[in-house]
Formats: structure tokens, C-alpha cells, sequence
């Protein structure tokens, strides 16, 4: 990341501590869960054994590439928000035929340009156009956009359910209006289920989720000249079965204050930085609800034999 970048990067991650430590329920926005650490730690969430998204959503994708593949058409654009070089990019890439270009969006330069290098090599006909970006900000489209052929979103992962519904609408609006009129987009949204599965899901045995989450105040101490005791906070999963997601949390396990920057905040013993949403979705409800609002309708839904996860196609309206 270029110095001025770097230095803006700095100063919205301090701000938002800042003012999150300050709130009545103490709360830190989830990106900043995924520096480079925090990052390898998600990589191995996904192969966790107690962790069913990412594997469930592979394999959907997996059995209905050669469907989407055919209702989406010949030489399409794929346009990724909040691009990888995922196994799931590669199965979209090897099913679509004839795609004119693939359009990985990122914050991470350093990470989109290797991704696309190794895209390169793979897929030597495909032209791929990396864009530099936070996907929840306004984004301008490079001009394979304006090419003839279909274009398609993808946003996998569930993504989606760190967003609070104003957010989805705003983010699919945007989407919308960028990729244009007849538009489609795959969408994976994890569904609303037992907390028997969800709470190990996201509180493992081998605590490679409480590494992930208490790694957020190891970040603080190195990046904002946090005072962070680490080993007095443990990470939790709450499901709160209103707002129907899993909530990630830090509990302070003592009386405790901590400095950030020239900042200094209580922790008594019990109380929480929530860290995370992970919103669990019932396609019908919330979620066909915001992709109206936001210009797309459901063309299509695919989900696995225990409906533990669900892909949907959508269309531009
Ligand atoms: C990357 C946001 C989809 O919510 O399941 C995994 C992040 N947090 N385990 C999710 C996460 C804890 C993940 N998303």
C-alpha cells in the first residue's frame, strides 16, 4: 500500500476504535479482523472441520457450475467483490464460456495483484482487470464493463451477512447501477440454522476462531500503540436468535483498562467488544426483501441437501 494510503488506512482503523471503545456495548468493525494474520487465520477457518460454509458453497457451485454457466451465456464480464484466487473463482472461471474478463475487487493491491498474476498464468486468454477498492465505497469499473457480453457479480462466502440490511441495499444498489441493466449476480448467503452447528462453527476446538478474533487486539497494540493484555480477554460466539445472527465477541476476564494511542478505556471484568455479525439468512425473508429494494430479483436458488447454505442467481430488474 502506497505511504498516503497506508497512513489513511491508519487513521479510519484508529477512528473506529476510538470511537467504538467508547459506546454504552463497547463494538469494532469486522473488517479490521483481516490484516495479513488475521487474514491466514480466515484461510484456515475455511478447512476447519466444524466450519460448513466455505466446503457447502464449494460444492454447491460446484454441481450447478455447468447450469449457471448456461443461463448466464457466452462472453461474459465476472465482476468479484472482495476478490481471492478461490477455489470458487476458479470453478466460475472453468465453467463460463468464452468470458471476455474477470474484474477481481479489493482493498488489498499487494494481494489482487498476485492473485491476478496467477490468474494469468492459469487462464491465458482471459483478460483480468484488477480494481483497487473498498467494494462498500462507490467503485469505478474499468472499461471491459462497457464491453456487449453479459455481466455477472459474484459475492460468495456470506459475505453479506457481516452487512446490516441498509448495507446490502446500499452495496446491491450500487452493483446494480455498475453493472447495468440485465445484469446477474451470484449471491452466497449461509441460512438460518441450529446454533448446535453454528455455535462450533464459529468457536472451534482447536481455537483457531478465538486466535482470529483476539488477534484484532494484538493488531491494536501494534498499529495504534494499543495496551492490550491479550491473555485477559477470551473470544465467545453468541447466537442472538432476533437479529438471527452469530455474534463474535472479546469478554474482558478482569477488572482491566487498556491504552489506545492517548486513549484510555475500562474493561470490567464481563463486559464485551463485539467484533463481528455473521447474520444467518432465510431466503425469503430479509434477504429477497433487500434485493428488491435494491433492483434484483431471485432468478434462480440452489442449496445443498441439509439446506445449510444457499447460492442465488439473481437479475438486474
Ligand atoms: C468471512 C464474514 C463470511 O461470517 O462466517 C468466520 C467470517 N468469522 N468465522 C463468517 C468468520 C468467524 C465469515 N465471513
Amino acid at each position: 500500500m502506497p505511504d498516503a494510503l497506508a497512513a489513511d488506512h491508519r487513521a479510519a482503523f484508529a477512528a473506529d476504535v476510538r470511537d467504538g471503545l467508547a459506546r454504552a456495548q463497547k463494538a469494532i468493525p469486522s473488517r479490521w479482523l483481516y490484516d495479513a494474520h488475521g487474514s491466514a487465520l480466515f484461510e484456515q477457518i475455511t478447512q476447519l472441520p466444524e466450519y460448513y460454509p466455505t466446503r457447502t458453497e464449494t460444492a454447491i457451485l460446484r454441481q450447478m457450475a455447468g447450469t449457471i454457466a448456461a443461463q448466464v451465456g457466452r462472453g461474459a464480464t465476472l465482476v468479484e467483490y472482495g476478490a481471492g484466487a478461490s477455489v470458487k473463482t476458479r470453478i466460475l472461471l472453468d465453467a463460463l464460456d468464452g468470458l471476455a474478463a474477470y474484474v477481481p475487487i479489493d482493498v488489498s493491491a499487494a494481494f489482487l495483484h498476485e492473485t491476478a498474476r496467477g490468474l494469468r498464468t492459469d487462464y491465458p486468454a482471459l483478460a483480468v482487470e484488477p480494481v483497487v477498492a473498498d467494494f462498500l465505497a462507490p467503485i469505478a469499473l474499468p472499461a471491459a464493463l462497457h464491453g456487449t457480453g453479459p455481466r455477472l457479480g459474484f459475492f460468495p462466502g456470506s459475505t453479506i451477512g457481516n452487512l446490516s440490511d441498509a448495507e446490502i441495499v446500499a452495496f446491491l444498489g450500487r452493483a446494480r447501477a455498475d453493472l447495468g441493466p440485465g445484469a446477474q449476480f451470484i449471491l452466497g448467503a449461509d441460512l438460518k440454522k441450529s446454533p448446535a452447528i453454528l455455535i462450533p462453527a464459529y468457536d472451534d476446538a482447536t481455537g483457531v476462531t478465538a486466535a482470529f478474533n483476539l488477534n484484532l487486539l494484538t493488531r491494536i497494540n501494534r498499529e495504534l500503540a494499543g495496551s492490550f493484555d491479550v491473555s485477559a480477554f477470551r473470544h465467545e460466539a453468541r447466537w442472538n436468535d432476533d437479529a438471527s445472527r452469530i455474534e463474535m465477541h472479546l469478554v474482558s476476564t478482569a477488572d482491566q483498562t487498556a491504552r489506545v494511542g492517548d486513549g484510555l478505556f475500562a474493561f470490567p471484568a464481563g463486559e464485551t467488544i463485539h467484533t463481528e455479525n455473521s447474520r444467518k439468512f432465510t431466503i425469503d425473508g430479509d434477504l429477497a426483501e433487500d434485493c428488491a429494494h435494491a433492483g434484483w430479483t431471485i432468478e434462480d436458488r440452489w442449496t445443498d441437501a441439509a439446506s445449510l447454505f444457499a447460492v442465488l442467481l439473481l437479475r438486474a430488474g
